[in-house]
C-alpha cells in the first residue's frame, strides 16, 4: 500500500526584476533589470517547494494557468503535473503520448518551473537531497565557465542603482582584465565569450589575447547565429587551434550542419536543437555534437536528464546553458549536472553577473571554478521573503514586461537592428 504524502495546498508565482548590467549580444544590450518568476508549491503540512524560470508575461500567464490546477495533487505525481500543465497550456486533452512537449518551448518551460518544486517537495519529503531523488550523483561538484560579455561602463537611463563594479569592456585588453577578475573570484577553469557583437575578426581577436594570458583554459566562443556560414568559413583558420567549441555561429539547424562538414572543432548549441522534436534532424544533419541543456526550456531535471540519455546513444557531448537567473535556479542546475555521467564540459552560468539573491544566505559561491548541490532536503535552498518583496517591487516598478535587448540598444545607437546574421 503507498504511503500518503502531504497534498498541495497551494500555489503562488511571484514575478521579480534584478540588476542587470549592461551587457552586449548580437541582440542589443541588456536592459538594466532581468525578469524571473519566483514558484511556491505549498503542501498541506506548509512544506514549500522552489522553483524559477522566466518572467515574461507569456511564462506568468501560463504559470497562473497550471497553478490552481495543481491542488489536491501528490507531489510525487509528476505525469500528473505533466498531464495538467499539457491541458492548461494547449487547451487539449492529455493523450499520454507528449510528456514532455516534443517541440513546445512555451508548454516545456511551465511543466518544468514546477517539476522543479514537485522535486524539491519530494527530496523535502523523503528527507533526501534533489540529486538523490535524481537517481544519485555521479559527481561530488559541478565545473563552471566564466562566461565573458563585451559591455558598457553603464545604462544608458539612471537605472536608480549605482554602475555595476565591472566597467567597460569593448576592447582586447578589458575583455582579458574581465577574465581575470572572474577566474581571480571563482577559479573558473575555461573561458566563455559572448560574440556576435563586433566583427568576427576582432573577436577571435580577443580570444587569442585571452589565449595568451590563459595558456591552459579551455576557450569558447557563441556568436548566437549572428554569422553566415560564408563568414564561418573565412574566419575558421583563424579558430582552429583555438577552441574547445564553437556555440552557435549560424542560426538554424541546416546553417550549422553546413558548418559542421568544414568546421575543425565540435559545435555547440543552445538555439537549433532546443527541444526533443529536433533530435532527428538535427543528428541527421549532424548540426551539433554538443547540446547545452536547459532544465528550464527542456521540460524541468528530468526532462535534462532524459536528454543526456539520448546524447550518450547518438555520441552528443552534454553541457549547460544559462540565461540571466538567481539561486533557484542555480541549486537546481547543480543538482541535476551532478547526476549526469555524460556532462563533459564546464556549464554556462550568468550568475557571477547578478548582485541581488532571493535566497536565504545570499548568494551561493564557487570554490576552484565548480559549485557543489546545495545541501539540505530537496534543492537546499530556501526564500529569503525580505529579498522576494523587494524584487517583487522592483518588478512592479521597473516598467519592463519583455526583455528586449533590440530596444534597448537603440538608445544608444538609434539604427541599431538586431537582425541575423549580423556578419
Ligand atoms: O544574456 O546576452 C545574453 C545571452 O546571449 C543569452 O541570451 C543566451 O541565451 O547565454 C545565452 C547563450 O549562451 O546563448
Ligand atoms: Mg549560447
Amino acid at each position: 500500500m503507498p504511503r500518503s504524502n502531504p497534498r498541495i495546498a497551494a500555489v503562488r508565482t511571484t514575478p521579480i526584476a534584478f540588476r542587470d548590467p549592461p551587457l552586449l549580444n548580437v541582440a542589443g544590450v541588456h536592459e538594466a533589470f532581468a525578469l524571473r518568476s519566483i514558484i511556491e508549491v505549498e503542501t498541506e503540512d506548509g512544506r514549500i517547494g522552489l522553483g524559477e524560470s522566466y518572467g515574461d508575461l507569456e511564462t506568468l500567464a501560463n504559470l497562473a494557468k497550471i497553478g490552481p490546477l495543481l491542488v489536491g495533487l501528490d507531489p510525487y505525481d509528476l505525469n500528473g503535473l505533466a498531464a495538467r500543465a499539457y491541458q492548461a497550456v494547449t487547451g487539449q486533452e492529455f493523450t499520454g503520448q507528449t510528456y514532455p512537449a516534443g517541440g513546445d518551448k512555451a508548454l516545456a518551460s511551465a511543466t518544468g518551473a514546477f517539476e522543479v518544486a514537485f522535486l524539491d517537495l519530494q527530496g523535502q519529503i523523503a528527507g533526501m537531497p534533489l540529486w538523490a531523488i535524481l537517481g544519485g550523483k555521479v559527481r561530488e561538484r559541478v565545473p563552471f565557465s566564466a562566461y565573458l560579455f563585451y559591455k558598457f561602463k553603464q545604462h544608458k537611463d539612471d537605472p536608480g542603482y549605482p554602475a555595476d563594479e565591472w566597467g567597460e569592456a569593448i576592447d582586447h585588453a578589458q575583455i582579458v582584465a574581465q577574465a581575470k577578475r572572474m577566474v581571480l573570484d571563482h577559479g573558473f577553469g575555461s573561458i566563455k565569450l559572448k560574440a556576435g557583437v563586433f566583427e568576427p575578426d576582432f573577436e577571435i581577436e580577443s580570444l587569442r589575447a585571452l589565449r595568451k594570458a590563459f595558456p591552459d583554459h579551455p576557450l569558447r566562443i557563441d556568436p548566437n547565429g549572428g554569422w553566415s556560414v560564408a563568414t564561418t568559413k573565412r574566419v575558421m583558420p583563424q579558430l582552429d587551434g583555438l577552441l574547445e567549441y564553437l556555440e552557435d555561429p549560424t542560426g538554424t539547424l541546416e546553417e550549422m550542419g553546413e558548418v559542421a562538414a568544414f568546421a575543425k572543432m565540435p559545435l555547440a548549441t543552445n538555439m537549433v536543437t532546443i527541444a526533443f522534436g529536433h533530435i532527428p534532424k538535427s543528428v541527421r544533419l549532424n548540426s551539433v555534437q554538443i547540446v547545452l541543456s536547459d532544465h528550464h526550456y527542456w521540460g524541468g531535471l528530468r526532462a535534462t536528464q532524459n536528454l543526456a540519455q539520448i546524447g550518450r546513444v547518438f555520441g552528443l557531448g552534454i553541457s549547460m546553458h544559462s540565461n540571466s537567473h538567481l539561486g533557484i535556479s542555480l541549486a537546481a542546475m547543480a543538482h541535476v549536472a551532478a547526476t549526469i555521467p555524460n556532462l563533459a564540459y564546464a556549464c554556462d552560468t550568468h550568475y557571477p553577473w547578478q548582485v541581488e539573491e532571493v535566497i536565504d544566505g545570499g548568494k551561493l559561491k564557487f570554490e576552484g571554478g565548480s559549485l557543489a548541490p546545495p545541501q539540505g532536503h530537496g534543492l537546499g535552498v530556501r526564500l529569503d521573503r525580505t529579498a522576494l518583496a523587494t524584487l517583487h517591487r522592483q518588478y512592479q516598478t521597473c516598467g519592463i514586461r519583455k526583455r528586449d535587448d533590440a530596444k534597448e540598444m537603440r538608445k544608444y545607437r538609434p539604427d541599431w537592428s538586431s537582425a541575423r546574421p549580423r556578419f
